[in-house]
């Protein structure tokens, strides 16, 4: 009787808690739509997420970038170009200027007219000790005519063929010294460190022309 007793007590507890967690059958009210929201977790989530992909994006417009620069340098140095200028054959590219050294030799105004009828002029370096260098290597040590002149003779005047005027340090030891009376061109001697030499615009010798891009 007492286990009866307490069978129906321990019932009755049962009932009443399942009677307070769970709906009287009556149907829930239906939330509006307006008042449903994401949980502030998600919306975390979905930031980061994105921000990982925008993250990803700029690195690979960074590093296409890069290679488009490292590819547009790799075209122009097959093509003998720098970014200034392309030097066309014959024409090597020294620095940022296009050379030919001569294997003829001919007097000063018959290698200018030689030079202009390769598209370009008698050599106004502006890199000297470059110019200096690319001789070297591709005919030695030797005598050339380059694209100098005193125009105004007897005048400390000396201009390249651009109309720039000559550095006066970058004459050889007690050069200009107009020795036979007529030396208003110039020319280079590779042996010497200061390079520059005044001499006969008729003395026939190997000649270095410059290719001036169009403009
Ligand atoms: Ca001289």
């Amino acid at each position: 009787m007492t286990c009866t007793l307490f069978n129906l007590l321990l019932l009755s507890l049962v009932l009443g808690v399942l009677g307070q967690s769970q709906p009287s059958g009556q149907p829930q009210p239906t939330s509006n739509i307006t008042d449903v929201k994401p949980p502030a977790e998600n919306i975390t989530g979905a930031l980061n997420e994105l921000k990982g992909i925008l993250t990803r994006m700029e690195s690979i417009l960074t590093n296409t970038s890069e290679n488009t620069r490292r590819l547009a340098t790799a075209v122009l140095h097959n093509f003998n170009c720098t970014e200034k200028i392309c030097c066309p054959y014959p024409y090597s590219r020294v620095v940022d200027e296009c050379f030919y050294v001569s294997s003829i030799s001919l007097n000063w105004p018959d290698a200018r007219q030689y030079c202009q009828g390769m598209t370009g002029d008698l050599a106004s370096p502006r890199n000297l000790y470059g110019l200096k260098s690319f001789i070297i290597s591709t005919a030695g040590y030797i005598k050339a005519i380059l694209g100098g002149k005193n125009n105004t003779p007897g005048t400390s005047e000396w201009t390249w063929m651009d109309g720039r005027p000559i550095n006066s340090s970058l004459w050889a030891f007690g050069e200009p010294n107009d020795y036979s009376g007529t030396e208003i061109c110039v020319d280079i001697d590779t042996n010497m460190h200061l390079m520059l030499n005044d001499d006969s615009c008729l003395k026939i010798q190997r000649f270095v022309c410059q290719y001036y891009s169009p403009k």
